[in-house]
Parts: C-alpha cells; structure tokens; sequence
C-alpha cells in the first residue's frame, strides 16, 4: 500500500526530481479559446476514437488550474511537466494569442510560487490545424513554423521555466499519426512516416537552437519514448526481427539527435523519399542538457516478409489496462543498454506509469497493482543509477486521469482519479503512497 525507497537510494538526494506529468490537450478542454488542433479534427473522425469522446471539456484544466496547482502540490512533488498547446499560443493568421500566452504565463507563476519547478513540453501531438492543412508534418515549413512558435513561448516564458521540451515522442507522432493511422491526423504509408519524421527531427534541433542560444539557463532537450524490444519466439527470425525493430522504436530519433545521423537501416530507404536536404543533420545534432525517457513496457516482435517485423501481444498475465506488461527490468535494460551505445546527457524519467480498471469506493480508489507499478519501477531506476546511468529525476505519468488518444476517457493512468461528470477530484492509493514517500525524502533532505 506504500512506496519505499532503498536507504542508500540516490533518490533520497535533492539533487533528484520527483513530480508528475501531464499534456494540454488531454487536460485542459476550453477548445473555443483556441485555434483548432489536428486532435479536434481527429475526434470527430467517426471511429477514431474508442469511446467516441473529444478534448472539449478534458479535465477542465483551463478553468481548475488554481485547484490543480493545490493539488499538485498537495502530492509534495518537487517538479510539474506540462505542455504547451500550439494553437493555443499562435492564431490562424499567424498572431500571437495573448489569452492564450497568459494562461501559460499565470501558470507558471503560480507553480513556481509554490516552490514547484516546471518542465515545459513545447510539443506533445497537438499540430495547429491550420499547418496540417498545408501538410502538416509532411511539409517542411512546419519545422519553421515551429522555431518561430518556440522564440515567442520562450522569450516570455523562459525566467520561470526549469527545463524546456522540444518534442514529446516523435515516434508517435510520425509514425502513429503519419504512418499507421492510429492517431491524428490519420495519415498512413511508409515515406510519410519517413518524412514526418524528418521534420520532426529537423524542427527539434531549430528549436534546440532557438533554446541554447535565448534560454542557456534552462536545461533544454527532447523527450523519446522506449520500449526493449524482445523475440516473440526463440527463432533467429524472430531475433532477428527484434534487432531490427529496435531500430525502428529506440534509434531512430535517438541516433539523429545524439551522432547526427539515422541508424544505417534507413539509409536506401530515406534516400529514395529525397527528405534530407545538406546540412539538416547538422542541424538535428545540437547540443542537449537531457534526455527524457518515457517507459512503459517491452514489446516483441516476430519475422514479417513484407516488412521484416511485426508488434506481437504481450504473453504475460501481469498487464495494465491497456495490455501492457509489467516489465521493471526492461526500464534497467533499456537505460542501461543506451548509456552504453551513445554518450548520452544525463537523463530524465520523464514518463512512467498505468492504466488500471480504477473503481471509487466510498469516495476511495485502491489502486494496489499501481503502487506496485510504481515501486518496483522505482527501484529499476534505482538499479540502472547504481551501474552508472546518470539519471536526475523521475515523473509519474500521470497527474490526473485524462484524454488517453485514441483510448478516449476509458483507460485511466491518474494517481489522482477525476470524476468527468463532475470534475471532482480524488487523490488515488498510489497518489496518497506518492506524496507519503516524498514528505519521507523532504523530512529526510
Ligand atoms: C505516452 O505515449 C504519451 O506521451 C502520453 O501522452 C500518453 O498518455 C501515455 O504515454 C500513455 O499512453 O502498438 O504500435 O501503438 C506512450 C507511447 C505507447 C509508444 C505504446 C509505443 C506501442 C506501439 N507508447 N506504443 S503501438
């Protein structure tokens, strides 16, 4: 029912940040004070959407902040990862939306008065859908669009700010949203995920630019997700269809921002799209403060002819709600794994969590298999830092319950359970377990 940490722990030092994390567009609704995001677009896609549902109202983040700042701080976290919504800050014709800049601004402010640092996500999926009609990320302005929508958030945020984001999980957005359809805005084929990519990569290292040179005091960098990558049976094909998969998941934005160049494997392949213009690598390759590593699970892979690999289920019964298994070990080896492979800046946990069938009970949610989650999670981060990882902090994924993508409202990875028809918050076993072992580690500093 509680959390520990071993006594020798280095997540006992201050100099480790523990917080909570969370994105705009599946938080905040207030979808008329803004422009509209590829996200809207997407919802109203008949079947896009498990349950049908849209980011209208969310969590009525932008109404509740002032409650949500309590709450934050209620869970004695010392750190808040958000994200910026693009369209919330740049108009259709191109102007600032200073309602929207100030909501940001105000915030903040708040956070920060409340002795809690902030990580500020420039991107988490949600494109203006004003760029996506002229290609989105398929279109290499929106790279520029990006560097320019990145100088006006930074020059007024960037006095309150601990640590700026360029992209959250490129992957996701190329290739779940580009290529295979499953998110906004829907598109599918191989060389737009090339391509979305591409742009993706080359709008973050203008905007690292754009951080390094008119923020130096903030810790700049990207946040990627990973997942290890196993055989789904012992064959050398299926071995050799995780090797390859691991390139497709874990390098492919990693290697680029890390050693300027994409993995080997999608040379001849890239080449043929004609994407990579000279001097783009150069561009992608800026230096970085951090690397966010977002975890949930490992996957396998099994032998494809078509295309060399193809996703299996998990084989597991310990699995979250969204049928991911429960893999701690996978967290050490994948930490571990690219410390070895790249000289990598240190690192930031910046998402790590699940989706449980969370059920309220006289106005309680008892979310052991959570708190499980989390222990044994903690102590993988825990374990990578003792064989030499250097790891600066840790954040729960999520905040609150909120807008799951395509799952809608149905998968739950709060620590703190929200009530949609009543917005009513209540902080969950594993939010009480949190904040408990973090008063522990204030006590203990
Ligand atoms: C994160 O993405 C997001 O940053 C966050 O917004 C989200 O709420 C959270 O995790 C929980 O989902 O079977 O091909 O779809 C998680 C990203 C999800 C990427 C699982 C890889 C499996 C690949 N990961 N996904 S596929």
């Amino acid at each position: 029912k509680s959390l520990s940490l071993p006594k020798d722990s280095a997540l006992w030092s201050k100099a480790f940040t523990f917080g909570v994390a969370t994105s705009s567009f599946q938080i905040e609704g207030a979808v008329n004070e803004r422009a509209l995001s590829i996200w809207d677009t997407f919802c109203d896609k008949p079947g896009a959407i498990k349950d049908q549902s849209t980011g209208e109202v969310a969590c009525e983040h932008i109404e509740r902040w002032a409650d949500d700042v309590e709450l934050i701080k209620s869970l004695n976290v010392d750190s808040y990862r958000l994200s910026i919504s693009w369209p919330r800050v740049i108009n259709e014709n191109g102007m600032v939306n200073q309602q929207g800049l100030a909501f940001y601004s105000q915030l903040i402010k708040a956070l920060k008065e409340t002795g809690i640092d902030v990580f500020v996500t420039l991107y988490h999926w949600d494109l203006p859908q004003y760029l996506e009609d002229k290609g989105g990320w398929l279109n290499r302005d929106t790279a520029y669009e990006f560097e320019k929508y990145t100088q006006v958030v930074v020059e007024t945020l960037k006095e309150d700010v601990t640590a700026f984001t360029t992209l959250n999980e490129p992957w996701c957005s190329a290739y779940l949203g580009y290529e295979a359809g499953i998110h906004a805005p829907g598109k599918t084929g191989r060389d737009n995920g090339l391509v979305a990519a591409h742009h993706l990569l080359l709008a973050h290292g203008l905007a690292m630019r754009v951080l390094n040179t008119q923020s130096p005091n903030t810790e700049n960098g990207i946040v990627l997700n990973f997942s290890p990558c196993y055989p789904f049976n012992d064959t050398s094909e299926d071995k050799k269809a995780s090797v390859l998969a691991d390139q497709y998941f874990n390098h492919w934005y990693l290697k680029p921002v890390i050693d300027g160049a994409y993995p080997a494997i999608f040379e001849s392949e890239l080449e043929a799209t004609g994407v990579v213009q000279p001097g783009d690598m150069a561009i992608i390759q800026q230096p970085m403060d951090y690397l966010g590593v977002n975890y949930y699970t490992r996957s396998y892979f099994s032998h494809d002819h078509q295309s060399g690999f193809v996703s299996c289920p998990a084989k597991d019964d310990e699995l979250t709600a969204m049928g991911w298994e429960i893999f701690p070990q996978g967290l050490t080896d994948i930490l571990i794994d690219l410390n070895n492979q790249y000289s990598l800046p240190p690192i930031y946990i910046t998402e790590n969590g699940a989706a449980m069938d969370d059920e309220i009970i006289d106005g309680k949610v008892e979310d052991t298999k959570r708190v499980a989650y989390f222990q044994s999670h903690l102590k993988a981060v825990d374990t990578a830092m003792n064989q030499g990882v250097d790891i600066k902090g840790y954040f729960a994924w999520s905040l609150m319950d909120n807008f799951e993508w395509a799952e809608g409202y149905e998968k739950r990875f709060g620590i703190v359970y929200v009530d949609f028809e009543t917005q009513k918050r209540t902080i969950k076993q594993s939010g009480l377990a949190y904040s408990q072992l973090l008063a522990e580690r204030k006590q203990q500093q």
